[in-house]
């Protein structure tokens, strides 16, 4: 450490400043251990929205607001160290999106990715570039970068689903463009199931050309994604601190589903306490079935099903169940890997 400079000096360095701050230059000295810090310095925090809070108010908003007038009826899930920043965690935004039966969200295209995970509700659809989709709680739906996508419900119960998007990513990107078409819904040009039918059976189109990053399945049902995990769980050891976890992907490259965000769902058998563990993703959290507690820091979340959460990146955190217990979970890693900067330690 360098001796506590002179009061004089401190005086020269402040006019010193001043003066360069009208050319639009300051020092990097005074700011340095602010950017470049030994470990991650996440504003975000542990948190927990608990299902039985957060319906009442998402019902509340369907009697104010149509979802036509939104355009969106979403409640944004806020992370506290981000308040008044539209994001769950520093690099995404999540919300719970309600659509009432007979509504339309009408037609839209825009450049952040969005993913839909099935909170509750049976039977409404998403359309996507002209393919509806039928919504089953669990069911895991990609809304690519720049496609047509448009909601409704002709069935005869609310649907709620928890919406993430990179918006943050987009945003520091300067990268954001968004489209109306002036019809509230898109012509369905394919009918239900081609996507899923031509990907979704670990086997591909003969003649196909990639259109991009994202996963050419858009819709990964729960009921399969569920067994498979069923399935592991027969028969093998469960992960000291992921229980039996897997990563969806797009089947044309093996990589994850969406470019920049990382989808997974993890079964930790009943009973299971797991084992402390930490990455650089801050993760947002949907449990499905089952419920325990959450140990993430100093801070102890006790979650059930539909309860959402969120591990900021680099906290040291581990789960204890008592039932089985099924979580989806949503995260930047797949960004981080590309960048080389993702990092665990068990
Ligand atoms: C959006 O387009 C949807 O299409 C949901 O359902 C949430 C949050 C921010 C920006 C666009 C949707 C969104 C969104």
């Amino acid at each position: 450490m360098s001796a506590k400079p002179q009061p004089q000096v401190l005086n020269e360095r402040q006019d010193f400043y001043r003066r360069i701050e009208k050319g639009n230059v300051a020092p990097l000295w005074e700011v340095l251990h602010e950017l470049v810090t030994p470990e991650p310095k996440t504003p975000c925090v542990p948190v927990l929205w608990k299902w039985e809070t957060v319906l009442p108010w998402v019902l509340e908003s369907g009697k104010l607001i149509t979802a036509k007038e939104a355009e969106r009826r979403v409640l944004v899930l806020e992370n506290p160290g981000l308040r008044g920043k539209s994001r769950a965690t520093h690099s995404l935004y999540a919300g719970l999106q309600l659509v009432l039966p007979g509504e339309i969200a009408p037609a839209h295209r825009h450049t952040q990715s969005a993913l839909r995970f099935i909170v509750s509700g049976d039977g409404a659809y998403t359309a996507v570039e002209g393919e509806r989709v039928t919504m089953h709680v669990g069911d895991f739906i990609i809304t690519p970068s720049w496609t047509w996508h448009d909601h409704g419900n002709p069935s005869r119960e609310p649907i709620i689903w928890m919406d993430v998007l990179d918006v943050p990513i987009v945003e520091l990107l300067d990268a954001q463009f968004m489209e109306r078409p002036g019809v509230e819904k898109q012509r369905t040009s394919r009918t239900e199931g081609q996507s899923f039918a031509r990907y979704g059976n670990t086997m591909m189109p003969l003649d196909f050309k990639p259109k991009g990053k994202t996963s050419p399945l858009f819709w990964y049902p729960y009921e399969r994604s569920r067994e498979a995990l069923a399935e592991l769980a027969r028969g093998e050891d469960p992960h000291p601190s992921h229980g039996h976890k897997l990563q969806y992907v797009n089947p044309a490259t093996g990589g994850s589903a969406m470019p920049a965000i990382g989808t997974f769902l993890q079964l930790l058998p009943k009973g299971f306490s797991g084992r402390n563990y930490r990455s650089t993703d801050s993760a947002i959290v949907s449990c499905v079935e089952g419920g325990g507690r959450a140990r993430i820091g100093e801070t102890v979340l006790e979650f059930g099903p539909k309860d959402t959460f969120v591990v900021p990146s680099w906290m040291k955190h581990r789960f204890e169940v008592g039932a089985e217990t099924v979580l989806f979970s949503a995260s930047d890693r797949p960004l981080q890997l590309a960048l080389d900067l993702w990092r665990e330690e068990a």
